[in-house]
Order: structure tokens, then sequence, then C-alpha cells
């Protein structure tokens, strides 16, 4: 269908096709019918290119068309030949190099291609001033016309008429498809119908023919017979003014589209010439343009241009689809500190141009990327994304994040388990820390107490409750109060003398000789706690002269109570009994003291002298 010999043309416009299809097949109406109900804003859609020689690469792009199946073919300038791409960028082939033979470019300004798929590329450079004809594969065919000066570009119509303008020439020339020449408009100047050194010429599908007036910076539009019929534009910045316009191109729906080379912009204009948008500003950035030198619409709702100063190939929609914001999955995560981290991700959200996102919890804006890494405090949060589109519209959707505590804290001990905890000092618990992912660390709670004066084992708990009220699972700690300290004997001071020196035994007790017995920790041993473990003699059972008794020593039952004898050796230095006293606490520690019963050696030999143990009764131990 696309190749029937009445389906033509204009190669800076592309409406010329579909007007044609529209009245010759119900499956294409249908297409063309979506294309012109969706047309509103210009938006970004892809780029390609790059400076270079290779394949795909360009070196200064100058101009751009599309035939009816949507493949997009660019002329270089610098480059001298022709690239062909699909319609979003794909490389397809390439012909032309830099000469001036058959197939060879100085300087490639213009290019249209026919409804029989050839290819036109004016060419504005001394000496070759010229237009030639490709067939669909590159292949060169003939020249159209001649005596052309500087011819800036060349457009087809309908008919496959062709049009070459004269950029120094100052004028357009029109040929018919068979390439002879069939008549010339204009001359240089500023007048209606006059130009300065024009760049661009389309054709709509009525056959008005428009050209770029660059250095008149408007646009004017013909009949095909090159009767002045309007114009639009003067030099500025704002909108509807032109800087030096290059290129200009016509939609399905009679709109039209300037390079506004100068401004680095692409300006729409409705088919009567009014202002309808200005798209793009100075720069390398997507929708940006440096220089742009030509632009041509294809039959999809697509706007392509040469973006010349970048050496690529920038693609627009004049469709936009509406834009849907998805702020994602709701999402349930589990609380991690003061904050917690959280990725959103917008990324699911729809709409033609480039989507700028906006994230906000309230009135706070979280961030403006796609996908968004925020730190959250516990709750449950409504957080809105805002998606706009460059081609105007936006949208917004809400995404909940639960941020949730649902576990409990650990506790830890601090110091040792079990613990040893002497009796009668004072016990400092070292406590435990419970640690919780959420809550961070914090004392845990001990319950139970330690009594340190009474030896035993004893328990603390410890309890901790984190901030969302999950409860740790409890700890408990082993005290164990010992008392390794023996009790103290506490003797009266007595230490009696016995005399006379009869053999009488004579009976001591405990008491006669200990006040009391300490213990802190054991306030229930008394004197009755307190034996005699051993008692000592400084001199033999039965020594020189002591009457030859035995037994001198006789400790009670009981070992609380012991019999002297009162004697002492003949001739020697008195005798010393010394008396051992000890107690036993509760936990096996045991005290010791001891004292002393004297017989001295007479009564004038002052006190007996000690000379060591030489006799031994034990008693309980
Ligand atoms: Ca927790
Ligand atoms: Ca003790
Ligand atoms: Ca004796
Ligand atoms: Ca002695």
């Amino acid at each position: 269908m696309l190749h029937s010999r009445n389906i033509r043309r204009s190669p800076r416009s592309t409406l010329t096709l579909m007007r044609r299809l529209f009245s010759r097949t119900t499956a294409v109406i249908a297409i063309v019918c979506v294309a012109v109900i969706s047309v509103t804003a210009l938006t970004f859609v892809t780029k390609w290119g790059g400076f270079g020689d290779g394949n795909g690469q360009f070196s200064g792009p100058t101009a751009i068309t599309v035939d009816p199946s949507g493949n997009v073919y660019v002329a270089e300038g610098g480059g001298q030949r022709v690239q062909k791409f699909d319609n979003n960028g794909v490389w397809q082939l390439k012909f032309g190099s830099g000469g001036s033979g058959n197939g060879q470019f100085i300087t490639a300004n213009g290019i249209a291609v026919d409804s029989g798929g050839n290819i036109y590329v004016s060419d504005l450079n001394d000496p070759t001033n010229r237009v030639s004809k490709f067939n669909s594969a590159g292949v060169f065919q003939s020249f159209i016309g001649s005596g052309h000066i500087g011819p800036t570009g060349v457009a087809v119509d309908l008919a496959d008429n062709i049009y070459v303008l004269d950029g120094q020439g100052q004028r357009v020339r029109k040929y018919d498809p068979a390439g002879a020449h069939l008549l010339d408009w204009g001359s240089g100047g500023s007048a209606d119908g006059q130009f300065g050194t024009p760049q661009g010429i389309a054709v709509d599908a009525s056959g008005n023919v428009y050209v770029a007036d660059t250095g008149n910076n408007r646009i004017q539009k013909f009949s095909s017979t090159g009767a002045f019929s309007s114009k639009f534009g003067t030099f500025g910045s704002g909108n509807g003014e032109f800087s030096s316009p290059q290129g200009v191109t016509v939609d399905l729906s009679g709109n039209i589209y300037v390079a506004d080379t100068g401004n680095n912009r692409i300006q729409k204009f409705n088919s009567a010439g009014a202002f309808v948008e200005a798209f793009g500003s100075a720069g390398s950035g997507d929708g940006q343009f440096s220089g742009p030198q030509d632009l041509t619409a294809d039959t999809f709702g697509n706007v392509f241009v040469a973006d010349s100063g970048q050496d690529r190939v920038q693609k627009l929609s004049t469709t936009t689809t509406p834009v849907v914001a998805n702020a994602g999955t709701d999402q349930t995560v589990e609380c991690s500190g003061a904050t917690t981290s959280v990725t959103l991700d917008g990324t699911a959200s729809t709409g033609s141009g480039t989507l700028t996102y906006t994230w906000t919890e309230g009135t706070t804006t979280l961030g403006t990327s796609a996908t968004l890494m925020v730190s959250l405090p516990t709750g449950t949060h409504t957080i809105t994304l805002t998606v706009s589109s460059s081609g105007g519209g936006s949208d917004t959707d809400d995404v909940i994040i639960n941020i949730v505590d649902t576990e409990a804290p650990i506790i830890t001990l601090n110091g040792p388990n079990p613990m040893k905890v002497e009796c009668h000092t004072s016990f400092i618990d070292p406590g435990a820390t419970a640690n919780d992912q959420c809550s961070g660390s914090f004392a845990a709670t001990p319950s139970g107490t330690v009594n340190v004066n009474v030896p035993g084992t004893y328990t603390i708990i410890y309890n901790a409750t984190d901030l969302s009220g999950n409860p740790a699972p409890p700890v408990s700690r082993t005290v164990n109060v010992v008392d390794t300290t023996a009790p103290v004997i506490n003797l009266n001071g007595s230490s009696p003398t016995l005399w006379s020196p009869n053999h009488n035994y004579v009976t001591f007790s405990v008491s006669d000789f200990v006040a009391s017995v300490t213990d802190s920790c054991n306030t229930s041993l008394g004197l009755s706690s307190v034996v005699i473990s051993k008692v000592t003699s400084d001199e033999l059972e039965n020594s020189d002269g002591d009457g030859n008794t035995v037994n001198d020593i006789v400790i009670g039952a009981g070992c609380k109570s012991v019999q002297l004898r009162a004697e002492r050796a003949g001739g020697a230095d008195g005798r010393v009994y010394t008396i051992y006293f000890q107690v036993t606490d509760a936990s096996g520690n045991v005290g010791t003291a001891s004292a002393t019963v004297t017989v001295p050696q007479s009564q004038e030999s002052g006190p007996a002298i000690d000379s060591g143990p030489h006799y031994t009764v034990n008693g309980c131990q």
C-alpha cells in the first residue's frame, strides 16, 4: 500500500501521505484518527548519534526527512553522506561520500523522499550546486535540474513534483517527477515572496509550499504555483519569533514545525500560522538543542530534529499519553532504628515525554527522583508521588509505608553469671542491657533481692520492653552470696595463775576466757559454739619433780571445759598451759584463739616461762 504509485509525500511534510491514505483505506483511517486525536504537546522520546563517521554517528547533520514507513534519513554536511535509520534510530544503510562525482557530496544540505522511495539530496556548495537522485538502495540515479545557486533544500509533493530551494539564488525551482523544469519564483529581498538566503522547504497535503526564510526570520507560505499566501514570524526570541530558522515541516493536521536554529528550539504553529508551542532550549540534555538545522514530521505523530551542533537526532512526540503516576506497592518494613530506610519506586509510572517525580509526605518534599531512598520513623506514612510530563499533565499516586516494630529486644547480662558476692560486702548489680533493632540499647529492669549478709543463692530477673511494647524474653542471673571470712573469738583477757602446786585439778570453762564470738555473716554464733580444740603444756606430762602424775590435762565431754593439774616441774621455770579455742561458722570458716594458764616455779620466781609445747591433748577439731 505504501508503495502505491499514487501515494506521494513531501520530504519535510509527511502529512501529505496520510491525507491520501485517509481517503483510500479504512485501516489507515483508524491510525490517522488516533494520531490526530492525541496530538498535544511536544515531548522528548529518544535520541541517537554522537560525533563521528561510524554507522549511526554524525558529522554536522544538516537535513532530515522520513519515508511513509517512518524510516528516517539524515544528510550530513560535514559527513558528506546520507544515513538511513528506522523510526527508533536503528541504523539501516548509508550512501554517499565526499567529492564531485556522481553520488558524491560537498555539503549536503537538503533531503527528500518520494513515493517510490527515491531519495533527493541537495548540495549547496560550489562547484556542485546540484540535486542528486538516488534509488531506495542509495544508488545514484540522476541529477535534477541544473543551474542551481546554493541549493539548500529540496521537497517532493504528493504528485512527486520536486521543489528545489536555491538558497543563494533566492528562489524556488519546481520540476515535474521526471525532472523537467516547470517554473521558478522568488528573488532576494524582504518583501512578500522575496527571500533572505532561505534554508528549508516543505510541502503540505494541499500542495502549499512553506519556506524557512532564514535571513528574514520568517516562514512564507505559497501555493503550488508560487503565489504568495501568507507569512509569520519576525526576529526575536519570544513566542512566534525566530532567530535564523533553517528548517520547516508540516504534520498530518497541518501544524507547522520550525527549527528555530538560532534560538536552539522548535516552535509549533497551527495551520493558520498561529503560535502554539515552543519546545527546547540551548544545551546537550534531552530536549535541548544546539543549532538545530532541520526537522521532519512522520505519520505516527513524531517529529525528528537534526540537532546539528550536537551531531545527533532527537525524536520528539506530538502525541501525549496521559501521565499515570505509580508510587509502587505499599510496604511494611521492620523498624531498624530511629528511622528506617525504605526505597520508594515510581518507575512504573507512565506518560510521554520526560517525566519528573516529586515525593511528598504531607507538606514535606522527600525527593525528586524516580526511585528514592527515604528514612522514616516508626509509624504509618502516606507518601504521595506526583509525576509530571515535560509535555504537560501530571498525576499523583499514594503509597503507604508502614514502619513497624514487631521484634522483641534481646537482653544481655553485664558482668559474670553466676556471680559470687562475699558476705558482709555490698552487692552492686552490674545490670543487663536490652538491645532492640528499633529502640536501640537501654538498661533492662532488674527484679529480685540479694541479702549480702545471708549466704545463699539468689536470682535477679531482668525484663525489658521496647518502645512499641514488645517484651524481651527475661534473663536471670544467679548471685551466690558466700562467707569466706572466719569468725572472730574475742577473749576476755583472763590468764589465770594456779597456786599452790598441789597436783589437784582446777577446772576451766570456755566462758572463763571467751567474752564473745563475732561473725557478721553468722550472727547465731556464740559462746556455745566455741570448743576447746587442744590444750598444750610446755612441760612433759610426767616431768621431774611434778609428783609423778599423769593426765595433767583432761578435756571435758563436748570440749567445753578442761581440767588442769596445779603442778610444775621441779627446778624448772614454771609451767604454761595453752588452751586453744575454735569456732566454725556455717560456711566452715574456722576462727581460733588461745589463752594461757600458768603455774609459777615459786611465789618469788615471777611468771612461768613458756618453753613451747611438750605435751598435747587434743579436744574437738
Ligand atoms: Ca523492637
Ligand atoms: Ca564467717
Ligand atoms: Ca604430771
Ligand atoms: Ca616452763
